[in-house]
C-alpha cells in the first residue's frame, strides 16, 4: 500500500487532564507528512474529525463522562477510517485520548473478516463502567472492541475483537478488573518483566506469531507506553516504560513484517511536553512503523 491517509482525532473527553486533544496538531507540527512523503507514499491528510466539545450540559450516565460526545465522536471516526479503507490507503489516526480507538477500531473490524491488534501501552484499556475507578473512558476502548462495555460505544461496532487476536505490549499499570479480564479470557500480554526478560525483538516475535492467523493487524500505540524520560506530554505517565530504542525495534520489526493494516497514536498532550518531544517521538515511530530504515 503506497496511499497513507491521515486523520486527527482533538478529543480529550475520554479522559481528565486537558490538552490532549492538541495532539494531533502537534504531531502534525512535528512534521508527520513531510516525513512519509519521503518514504515515498502519497499523503491524504483529511484533516480533523468534529469533536462535540460542549459536554457541560451532558446528563450523566453512571460513572461515565462525556458518553454522549464520545460516542458521537466515535461515529465519526469510524465513518472517516471507512472512507479512507474504501480509497485503499493506510489509515494513520492521531490523537487524542485512547477512547477514538473505539471508532478506529469499529471500521477496521467491519473491514477485517478476523483482525488482529498490537495494544502498546502502559494501561490495558481493559475496564468497563462497573470495574473502572474513574469513568473515564480511555481506560475501556480495548473492552469496547471485545464487546464489553455500555452499549452506547459497543454499538458503534458491528463485528468484536477476538481476545485471542490481541497482543498487548508494555502493560505496567492494570486495575483489578482489568487483571481479571486477561486471566479470564486468557490474553496474551507482554507486562514489562517479560520485556525486560525475553527482549523486545523476542517480544514481537512472538506477538506475530500469536497473531499469524489474522488477516491484517492493527497498531495502537498509547504513547505512555514509552517511559516519561522519553514522552513527557501524555495524560497518565508511568515509571519503568519502554525505552525510544525498544520501541524503535519493535517498529522496525513491525514493518518487516509487512502485517501492519492500520495504526493510531494516542494520547499526546502537548500542555505536559516538553518542547514537542513526545510529538517528535511519535513521527520518529511512525516513520519506522511505515518503513524509514538507516541505510
Ligand atoms: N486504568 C485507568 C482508568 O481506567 C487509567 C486509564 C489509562 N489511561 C490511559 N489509557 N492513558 O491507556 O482510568
Ligand atoms: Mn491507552
Ligand atoms: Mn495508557
Ligand atoms: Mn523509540
Amino acid at each position: 500500500m503506497n496511499k497513507l491517509a491521515i486523520l486527527g482525532v482533538p478529543m480529550d473527553l475520554g479522559q481528565a487532564r486537558r490538552g490532549v486533544d492538541m495532539g494531533p496538531s502537534a504531531i502534525r507540527y512535528a512534521g508527520v507528512a513531510g516525513r512519509l512523503k519521503k518514504l515515498g507514499y502519497t499523503v491524504k491528510d483529511y484533516g480533523n474529525v468534529t469533536v462535540d466539545n460542549g459536554t457541560a450540559q451532558e446528563e450523566t450516565h453512571g460513572n461515565l463522562k462525556n458518553l454522549i460526545a464520545v460516542t458521537q465522536t466515535s461515529r465519526r471516526i469510524r465513518d472517516a477510517v471507512k472512507t479512507m479503507l474504501e480509497d485503499n490507503s493506510f489509515p494513520l489516526v492521531l490523537g487524542g485520548d485512547h477512547s477514538m480507538s473505539i471508532g478506529t477500531l469499529a471500521a477496521m473490524t467491519a473491514h477485517y473478516n478476523n483482525l488482529g491488534v498490537i495494544w502498546y501501552d502502559a494501561h490495558g484499556d481493559l475496564n468497563v463502567p462497573a470495574t473502572s475507578p474513574t469513568g473515564n473512558i480511555h481506560g475501556m476502548p480495548l473492552a469496547v472492541n471485545l464487546g464489553y462495555g455500555h452499549d452506547m460505544l459497543t454499538q458503534i461496532g458491528t463485528r468484536k475483537l477476538k481476545t485471542e487476536n490481541v497482543v498487548l505490549i508494555g502493560v505496567r499499570d492494570l486495575d483489578e478488573g482489568e487483571r481479571a479480564f486477561i486471566r479470564e479470557h486468557n490474553m496474551l500480554a507482554f507486562t514489562m518483566h517479560e520485556v525486560d526478560v525475553l527482549g523486545m525483538a523476542a517480544v514481537i516475535e512472538q506477538t506475530l506469531a500469536h497473531l499469524a492467523h489474522t488477516d491484517g493487524i492493527h497498531l495502537s500505540l498509547d504513547l505512555d507506553a514509552l517511559d516519561p524520560m522519553y514522552c513527557p506530554g501524555v495524560g497518565t505517565p508511568v515509571l519503568g516504560g519502554l525505552t525510544y530504542r525498544e520501541s524503535h525495534l519493535a517498529m522496525e520489526l513491525l514493518a518487516a513484517s509487512m502485517r501492519i493494516v492500520s495504526a493510531e497514536f494516542v494520547e499526546v498532550n502537548p500542555i505536559l511536553d516538553e518542547r514537542n518531544k513526545t510529538a517528535e517521538v511519535a513521527v520518529a515511530l511512525i516513520a519506522s512503523l511505515l518503513g524509514d530504515t538507516l541505510l
